[in-house]
């Protein structure tokens, strides 16, 4: 078993889905907190592991891997036997489809802007840029629409198993769940909100929010 070592913020989305995979698994692994609220992504020490200076970064026997796609993938070969990757080739084109939805047109609007201007903001005595919250709900909106029309939601978003998508998506659906935008943001995607009622009962998910 590889010593494992997860560098990141408890409340990061990417470290969410991250630890999903270990807890689901029960791999033993550390977790080294990184402040992203202070900027600590961006101290020599933590960007000589990933020099973009974001989170997270997997530490495996002393080797550093990045981007969280790459990181899933590994891990789920790596101690889930593929488990949370469809062997039809279309299914996992679709799981890939939604990872990459997530990271390009998702966690901008629902992360950067909507949860960063309800959630974080308003925490540090700032007041939200409501202009920007209004402009990236449909956004968000569009995002969540496309994911829909490509899952089955039955009940995880690609069938009757977990895959890396659910691992990829729930993280960021709770934060929207916590904004005051979250009935405007999922009421264009019922299934999805059936979807986030069943899927977000995962234990490894509930773990990874403490
Ligand atoms: N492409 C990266 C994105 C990771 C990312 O954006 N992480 C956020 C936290 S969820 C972060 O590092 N934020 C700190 C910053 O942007 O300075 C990945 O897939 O791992």
């Amino acid at each position: 078993m590889p010593q494992i070592t997860v560098h990141g913020p408890a409340l990061s989305t990417y470290v969410r889905t991250t630890r999903m995979i270990l807890e689901e698994t029960n791999t033993p692994y550390e977790l080294k907190p990184v402040d992203i609220l202070s900027g600590e992504q961006n101290a020599p020490e933590y960007l000589a592991k990933h020099p973009f200076g974001k989170v997270p970064t997997l530490e495996v026997d002393g080797q550093y891997l990045y981007e969280t796609c790459a990181i899933a993938e590994y891990l789920d070969a790596a101690v889930n036997n593929g488990g949370f990757t469809p062997d039809d080739l279309m299914t996992q084109a679709r799981m890939r489809q939604i990872m990459a939805i997530v990271d390009s047109y998702l966690y901008g609007p629902a992360i950067s802007t909507i949860t960063i201007q309800r959630l974080i903001v308003p925490s540090q005595g700032g007041e939200t840029d409501t202009a920007a919250v209004e402009a990236a709900i449909p956004k968000v909106q569009t995002a969540l629409k496309a994911i829909e029309a490509i899952a089955t939601c039955s009940p995880y978003l690609l069938g009757d198993t977990v895959t890396l998508a659910d691992l990829y998506l729930l993280p960021v659906v709770f934060y929207l769940s916590n904004t005051p935008d979250w009935e405007a943001v999922i009421s264009e995607t019922p299934q999805l909100k059936t979807w986030w009622d069943t899927a977000s009962q995962l234990p490894s998910f509930r773990q990874v929010l403490k």
